[in-house]
């Protein structure tokens, strides 16, 4: 057997090159056969979890508030300046109050650039993580230590490092958690996908989850930390801000590798400058960067003014912000009818890009701020995101200004709007609403779909503005006649896209089904459906809570799957889909166990001896039968284990009967 406690060093290992160095040295498939068979021999041994174990980092059950943690060491916020003028200033002071014996060139500067995140304290004691804390007001901040955990980057034990040195007794490791811009884009086009919420941008993004009191919330944003500072230590020695970051390295902890060291103070604006220019390719959102006095000694000695340390300073990168007049306030309507309103501009500059229209994220946002047509508005760009709006600029409101009024009506086909339960979001509900059916279309052909080549925007709107298709499946009976009525067509184009649309009847069933655009399936929920249903008639017939017996799937996914396929647009979408010849079945319907349960109902309760409740379900489902969650007349077998509760008590007043394991075993090899 393999030994525990080296295949979770092995691991943390893998996890440290992965995520401190950007350097792994084994494949992601590798990486997860490791922690399966971590998992497979955590799950034998319960006994043998420990703290640190990268198993650990899924989140734990919610709070119901933060703990105050006041910090051992105040945790100061940066003097800002906002040019170089600004900075020989600061180079001037700090010069004047140099002790004398102290060499003026000897003084060194680190810079770095300053990531808009949140500014995180975390406390190690014999290596272990103990906690994590918010910055809050500089002394007192909020106890996320659960959410923390969940960073992927943030080492659970220190050193990381198969050589590093030995764990200081106690070290509060300072730094930014951030979301790196790609993830961050990534993030929110899964939110868009799902009709969920978008963060503004990635600082938000950041403070959004690291704010959640369900850290297994939390364990679902892609965060990343870099530690810029200690801000206490016991048990080793540090004589400067370099050393620190130095030692942070060499115990596994995350260091922006873009870090810097030098003496000479034209260099530091010069980097400055190299940051400036090129921010939008550093991977994460930075608004400046922070300049500081290496020497600890002498940071300690140049001390605070008010509560910001003279030996540090963060320069200002100049915000990519500007005023302008807004227009107008337009809606869209998104692919699941979703209308989301969105900013006419008088067009405006901000940091060599022109901007014309800007988000405006959802209608309460809207109407929080309190933005109206005509108002001068304050505009924001950040990284590659959208441009938004930021607020209305008061004192320039017209005096016959009104507060803006959401719409009642699609803006596209004019049927009435409407809410959905609690939601605040406004949908238009029309089935043959054409600016959904455009974005349906679109999405319908995307990359993760069908992927359908060539076949982009511009047509999705070209054939749907021609009244060529009412749903998407109308793309299977396009013609070549039909195709080269439209303006761009020649022979060639029209074979062409006509090849590919044909060519795309062979992608596989979770592909399809996630072009239907089925409310909260994207890609990964789709492939979790198409593995466990053969094809999509089951899938239609299935109950929610057949649904929700399926790895992956929850109430929420269950319901919408079951809202889809109750409209009869839907089902009669479905039918010509299959009429046209697309997938709509697995390939892998080879049933390799003899179907011995075949049309037999279980539910599975308490701890089993051998099994874990999912596998005994995907025994239960490769010999042909179905598991559901709650014990009913229609349950034909109870599966009961240690510890069983209220199901055991329910099937015993229904008079169903009640089988071990073992028994299970036997019903299906008879
Ligand atoms: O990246 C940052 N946002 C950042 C903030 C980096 C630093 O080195 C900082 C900081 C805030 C305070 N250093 C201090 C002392």
């Amino acid at each position: 057997m393999t030994n525990i406690a080296e295949l979770r060093k092995q691991i943390n290992y893998h996890l440290y090159r992965y995520y401190a160095l950007d350097d792994p040295i084994i494949s992601d498939a590798e990486f997860d056969q490791l922690m399966q068979t971590l998992r497979d021999l955590e799950a034998q041994n319960p006994e043998l979890i420990t703290p640190d174990s990268p198993t650990q980092r899924v989140g734990a059950e919610p709070l119901e508030s933060f703990d105050k943690v006041t910090h051992v060491v105040a945790m100061t916020s940066l003097a800002n300046a906002f040019n170089d003028e600004d900075m020989r200033n600061w180079l001037g002071r700090i010069e004047r109050r140099l002790p004398t014996w102290y060499p003026r060139d000897a003084v060194e500067f680190v810079v770095e650039p300053k990531i808009d995140g949140l500014a995180v304290a975390i406390v190690y004691e014999q290596g272990l993580l103990k906690q994590g804390a918010t910055r809050g007001n500089g002394l007192v901040g909020e106890n996320i230590t659960a959410n923390v955990r969940t960073i992927k980057s943030v080492p659970l034990r220190i050193p990381a490092t198969p050589d590093g040195p030995p764990p200081p007794t106690r070290i509060e490791i300072r730094g930014e958690v951030y979301m790196p811009i790609k993830e961050f884009n990534r993030y929110n086009q899964q939110q868009l996908d799902l009709g969920e919420r978008v963060f503004a941008n990635p600082r938000n993004a950041a403070a959004g989850s690291l704010r959640q009191l369900d850290s297994r919330e939390t364990a679902s944003r892609p965060l990343a930390m870099f530690g810029y500072g200690v801000g206490y230590i016991e048990g080793a020695e540090l004589q400067t801000h370099w050393d620190a970051l130095e030692y942070l390295k060499a115990v596994g902890f995350p260091v922006n590798p873009d870090i810097i060291r030098t003496k000479n103070f034209d260099e530091v604006l010069e980097f400055i400058r190299q940051w400036m220019d090129k921010r939008d390719e550093l991977g994460y959102d930075a608004d400046g960067a922070v300049i500081k006095i290496n020497d600890l000694t002498l940071q300690k000695y140049l001390g605070l003014v008010g509560n910001a340390p003279r030996w540090a300073i963060a320069y200002k990168f100049p915000a990519r912000e500007a005023t302008t007049k807004l227009l107008e306030i337009r809606c869209n309507v998104g692919r699941t009818g979703q209308v989301t309103p969105y900013a006419v501009l008088e067009a405006v500059n901000i940091g060599g890009v022109t901007v014309r229209q800007a988000t405006l994220h959802n209608f309460e946002d809207l109407a929080k701020k309190d933005i109206r047509p005509g108002d001068t508005v304050l505009l924001k760009r950040a990284g590659d995101v959208i441009p938004q709006v930021v607020k209305p600029i008061l004192e320039a409101r017209a005096a016959d200004s009104m507060p803006y009024q959401p719409p009642t009506h699609c803006p596209d086909c004019h049927e009435a709007l409407s809410h959905f339960g609690e939601e605040v979001a406004l949908f238009c509900i029309n089935a043959a609403c054409p600016a959904q059916l455009v974005r349906q279309l679109e999405y319908f052909v995307s990359r993760p779909a069908l992927n359908i080549e060539g076949f982009g925007v511009k047509i999705s709107e070209q054939v749907a503005q021609a009244g060529l298709i009412h749903d998407v499946a109308d793309i299977y009976t396009l013609t070549k006649t039909q195709l080269l009525s439209l303006e761009g067509f020649a022979e060639k184009k029209a074979d062409k896209i006509l090849a590919m649309i044909d060519e795309s009847k062979h992608q596989p069933f979770d592909r399809v089904l996630t072009g239907l655009g089925i409310r909260y399936v994207g890609s990964v929920v789709a492939a979790f459906i198409a593995h466990a249903f053969a094809d999509i008639q089951a899938l239609q017939q299935a109950t929610q809570p057949e649904l929700e017996q399926i790895n992956g799937i929850g109430p929420r996914i269950a319901e919408s799957i079951v809202d889809w396929f109750s409209r009869p647009a839907n089902r009669t979408l479905v039918q010509k889909l299959r009429q046209a010849g697309v997938t709509l079945s697995s390939s892998k319907v080879e049933p390799t166990a003899p179907q011995t349960l075949a049309n037999l109902t279980f539910v599975i309760t308490g701890t089993l001896p051998t099994w874990g409740r999912e596998e005994a379900a995907a025994f239960i489902q490769d010999h042909g039968g179905k598991v559901t969650g709650t014990v009913s007349k229609k349950t034909d077998y109870l599966v009961a284990g240690e510890a069983a509760g209220s199901k055991l008590e329910k099937a015993q007043t229904l008079n169903i009967p009640i089988i071990d394991e073992a028994g299970l075993k036997k019903l299906a090899t008879e």
